[in-house]
């Protein structure tokens, strides 16, 4: 659609507060724009079943026009409660702050395995003629030439095809890498033209005590902007 506007946000981890108050920020508006989020809803942070509930029923309400890529974190979750139930899955997710989330779904009289195939049904990309959505990072520019440990765990920054919107490695600000010479700091507030190729990093570090940091695009500009976290810094990783 022509004027659609896409709203990006990426890595909650159960900061609700701090996803509504972006939201209202970058104006967002659920009848009419197109909501994408990089992934890693759930783990870490203080609302985790408040963000499942409302990106759940906001999915619901929009339909197609919210897109929800998995993250490392959902898929962690998914391998954790998956019927085989491997140790090994288990103890992974555990040690990256998995218990946070089943208790946070208990502590609202559910299990997070009875929505285990509303998670499962996140896709690991999307693609838009302009842009390149995944969680964590592309080598070939065409999704579906990479690893799946690329898309939801990669760390790579040199990548230089077609432009591709990021979230999992937090960096203080929001930056664009181009090439394994090209980066720069990415100034908020101010609209820019999209760039063709290369890749934009959203990740601020929001349940780490920094920011949650989000992008509007409209044609073929584009705008970041962010708010401040309300959690007490913590361990990262
Ligand atoms: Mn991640």
């Amino acid at each position: 659609m022509r004027n659609e506007r896409v709203v990006v946000i990426t890595d909650i981890h159960g900061c609700y507060d701090e996803m509504r108050q972006l939201l209202d920020k970058l104006s967002f508006d659920k009848g009419h724009d197109r909501l994408i989020n990089l992934g890693d809803t759930i783990d870490r942070g203080p609302k985790i079943y408040e963000v499942f509930e409302f990106l759940r029923d906001l999915k619901e309400e929009m339909g197609e026009r919210c897109v929800l890529i998995k993250g490392n974190h959902e898929q962690m979750m998914l391998d954790a409660t998956s019927a085989e139930r491997n140790r090994r899955y288990k103890d992974l997710w555990y040690m990256n702050s998995g218990e946070k989330t089943v208790f946070a779904f208990i502590g609202h009289k559910h299990r997070i395995n009875e929505f285990r195939e509303w998670y499962e049904q996140m896709p690991y990309y999307y693609t838009d003629e302009r842009f390149i959505c995944v969680h964590a990072c592309l080598k070939d520019e065409d999704p579906e030439k990479n690893e799946r440990e690329t898309l939801i765990w990669g760390r790579d920054t040199d990548y230089a095809g077609k432009l591709v919107l990021t979230g999992h490695t937090p960096y203080r600000l929001p930056l664009y890498f181009c090439g394994s010479s090209k980066v720069g700091e990415i100034r908020e507030g101010a609209w820019g033209r999209l760039p063709g190729s290369g890749m934009i990093a959203l990740d601020t570090g929001c349940v780490f005590g920094n920011r949650l940091t989000g992008m509007v695009i409209e044609e073929d500009r584009f705008k970041v902007e962010s708010v401040a976290s309300t959690v007490m810094a913590g361990r990262r990783g």
